[in-house]
């Protein structure tokens, strides 16, 4: 039977380790690399499904431990499944949970069984294990699911983080135990903190366990980011080239060029959506803070080359008014350029890698993108 993810290799850049892919699904095709955009409680945050394929979005992400939260898998299950539910008839990823409870610090307690934790919103006891995220997210019915894992904080002493790293990987053989689904697939991820000799060692026992792809995780937690991307060179080393290999949670354009130019296809992060509703827009050359004075006249648009629906339509002097008043339309528009932004950038790195002009790619982008706001 033919597994329901499937990655294939279209070019590979001859100076860098970046590639030009496709990943198939049962919910459709789509090109990588890619960003997918976050849609934690069922929707990606003021945005219709419409707006989002009209900007090309081919897959989006959700996570298990929201929709398990409220409104549970059984009502997702009931709708007929995640993709009927919000109206969304491409590809979907889910997170497993691990992460997001993980996140909750002191709220939660970590055995071999699995995590209890306290809920966010009323403060009750919960319990997520391998075997109950797994099912949860074959009731949820994205076409990607991800195993259950511990997130490892930074800094962390090789002794705890190798003890997690054992446990990931009980962890992800019970997950892949429980998956009983045909037509989803299960991602392993890859942890081992800030250690290259662990991260080999997880990578390696990994793909001994056959996911159809591979999840880096324990990455952008607070590292610096030449740390990050030594661990991703090590990581990306033992890992198929015949499987999908994604970075979760890492989405700015600077990690997602040294991300994509080191072998990863596929990436997640809150980022252009947070800051959107924060009141910055993304450009090539960096951020805007659209509150600024210095738009109040300025009756351009965020970028003149920018084919998205707010660029093509309103200035940054309106954004700005929008902003500066709490207009939800603002940070709709907001959000439309930025997700346009990062979908269009990674189409522009994948069409470098088809080119063979990928390192001039690099090198321009590098040359004029700077982190610091303006
Ligand atoms: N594990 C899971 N989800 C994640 C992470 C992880 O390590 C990260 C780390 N950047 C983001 N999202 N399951
Ligand atoms: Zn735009």
């Amino acid at each position: 039977m033919k597994p329901a993810i499937t990655y294939e290799l279209i070019k590979e850049c001859p100076h860098t380790h970046a590639r030009a892919g496709r990943i198939h699904t049962p919910h459709g095709t789509f090109d990588t690399p890619i960003f997918m955009p976050v849609g934690t409680q069922a929707t990606v945050k003021t945005m219709a499904p419409e707006e989002l394929k009209a900007m090309g979005a081919g897959i989006i992400l959700s996570n298990t431990y929201h929709l398990f939260l409220r409104p549970g898998a059984a009502l997702v299950k009931e709708a007929g499944g995640l993709h009927k539910f919000m109206n969304w008839d491409r590809a979907i990823l889910t997170d497993s949970g691990g992460f997001q409870v993980f996140s909750l610090g002191d709220l939660r307690k970590i055995t071999e069984e699995g995590v209890t934790f306290r809920s966010h919103i009323d403060g009750s006891k919960k319990f997520l294990s391998p075997e109950i995220a797994t099912k949860t997210q074959m009731d949820l019915g994205a076409d990607i699911i991800m195993a259950f894992d511990e997130c490892v904080p930074y800094p962390a002493d090789f002794k705890y983080t190798h003890e997690s790293m054992e446990l990931t990987l009980r962890w992800a053989q019970r997950c892949k135990d429980t998956m009983t689904s045909p037509n989803q697939g299960l991602f392993g991820i890859v942890q081992g903190g800030m250690y290259k000799d662990l991260r080999i060692e997880c990578a390696n026992r990994l793909v001994d366990m056959d996911f159809p792809g591979y999840a880096v995780g324990g990455l952008s937690v607070g590292e610096p980011k030449e740390l990050m991307y030594d661990m991703l060179d090590i990581t990306l080393e033992h890992l198929p080239k015949n499987k999908a290999r994604y970075l979760m949670g890492v989405g700015t354009p600077d990690c997602l060029a040294e991300g994509v130019m080191r072998g990863i296809d596929m990436f997640d992060c809150v980022y252009p959506t947070r800051v959107a509703r924060n009141g910055t827009a993304m450009t090539w050359n960096g951020r805007l803070v659209m509150k600024n004075a210095q738009y109040e006249h300025d009756f351009r648009p965020i970028d003149e080359n920018c084919d998205c629906y707010a660029c093509r339509n309103y200035s940054r002097a309106y954004i700005r008014h929008l902003v500066r008043v709490n207009e939800i339309f603002g940070l709709h528009l907001l959000t439309i350029h930025n997700l346009h932004f990062l979908i269009n950038f990674m189409k522009k790195m994948r069409e470098a890698i088809l080119n063979d002009s990928f390192p001039e790619f690099y090198h321009r982008f590098t040359a004029n993108f700077s982190f610091n706001a303006k």
